[in-house]
């Protein structure tokens, strides 16, 4: 299989376009061939530091230019998180994913208790992922030998619908984020969201930057808007579950080997939607009853989900109990 990074907006529009049956086939071949196991890896979230965020994201409850009810609080202690990463790991996580809501890392004592979670993270035997928005090439440096495993980071959406949604960070400041941790030798979880009022030119615009790294994100989070009473997206309609189908789908044959992971919106689609999802090539999920301040489908719901799909899940994390 040949990996592209040269796709063009129009033939990622093309296959967006498919008729479903057929994006779903060649979604489904590629897959077969990357991943032909069909492993999914459970990712669990937690929110370090939560709300008070200097950022203007629009679909964000924890920024302070909205009026979500999520207030600023302290960022959690290092033993604390990490009793939950241990919990993660016995609930079956391979990685566990640490979220700040900051618009870029400073340097000092919580920059320091964020390379100790990392560390005492990868010690449990899981994969360690850090959001915490925009870092310096020399704290990716100190993630990296602290063995983060990924950085998350996401574009959002198109380049074009970029400024509609977001005002204090310029997309061209998210590439150089991204480009930081590459550097470092970290990898990187980058995708989207749908559903924030873009056209389908968008989603095909954002699928081509991200299918134009080189090399691709090694994973692609895929979420749909979680509207949230307070936020200025509070009542865009919801995601059509079909047009995440798509989205995974797309993003499956244009990055084969990249995990895709059917991110925030789980809770409003049904077992079928989510099972339509994974065939369509998401080989991800999000693992546990919260993202970072809104819900997620309870862990007893996804293994039965994932054994309704019958769909294996990762190799348990090494234990080191
Ligand atoms: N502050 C850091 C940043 O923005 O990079 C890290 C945390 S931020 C909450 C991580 C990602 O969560 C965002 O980039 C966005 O893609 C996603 N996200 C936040 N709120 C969301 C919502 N209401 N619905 C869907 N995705 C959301
Ligand atoms: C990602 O792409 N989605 C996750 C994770 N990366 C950090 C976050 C989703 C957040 C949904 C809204 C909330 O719970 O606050
Ligand atoms: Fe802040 Fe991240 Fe939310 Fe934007 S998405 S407001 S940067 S926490």
């Amino acid at each position: 299989m040949i990996t592209r990074h040269d796709w063009s907006q129009a033939e990622i529009q093309a296959l967006l376009d498919l008729p479903l049956m057929e994006l779903l086939w060649q979604a489904q071949q590629v897959h077969r061939a990357a991943n032909p196991g069909y492993r999914v890896q459970l990712a669990s979230l937690l929110s370090v530091k939560t709300g008070g965020c200097e950022e203007d994201c629009a679909y964000c409850p924890q920024s302070i230019h909205h009026s979500s009810d999520v207030s600023g609080r302290p960022e959690l202690e290092v033993e604390l998180v990490l009793a939950r990463a241990r919990d993660a790991r016995d609930a079956g996580a391979h990685r566990f994913c640490m979220g700040w809501a900051w618009r870029d890392i400073r340097d000092g004592a919580p920059f320091e208790a964020m390379l100790a979670m990392v560390r005492g993270v990868r010690e449990l035997g899981l994969e360690a992922c850090v959001t915490a928005g925009m870092l310096t090439g020399p704290q990716a440096a100190r993630l990296a030998e602290a063995g983060l495993t990924a950085y998350n980071h996401n574009l959002d959406t198109s380049p074009e619908h970029y400024d509609r949604i977001i005002s204090t960070r310029s997309y061209q400041e998210r590439l150089e984020t991204l480009e930081r941790v590459r550097t470092a030798g970290i990898q990187l979880c980058c995708g989207g969201i749908i559903g924030l009022g873009e056209s389908n030119a968008d989603r095909a615009s954002l699928l081509q930057v991200l299918a134009s790294l080189d090399p691709h994100p090694e994973s692609v989070p895929i979420n749909a808007l979680v509207a949230v009473e307070g936020t200025p997206l509070e009542d865009r309609p919801a995601v059509d579950p079909l047009d995440l189908v798509r989205m995974v789908a797309t993003a499956r044959i244009l990055m084969p080997h990249s995990r895709v992971r059917l991110s925030a919106g789980r809770e409003q689609l049904n077992r079928e939607a989510q099972i339509l999802c994974l065939l369509a090539g998401a080989d991800s999920i999000f693992y546990g009853d919260t993202l970072l301040t809104t819900g997620n489908p309870a862990v007893e719901a996804d293994r039965e989900l994932l054994a309704a799909a019958g769909v294996r899940v990762e190799a348990e994390p090494a234990l080191a109990r």
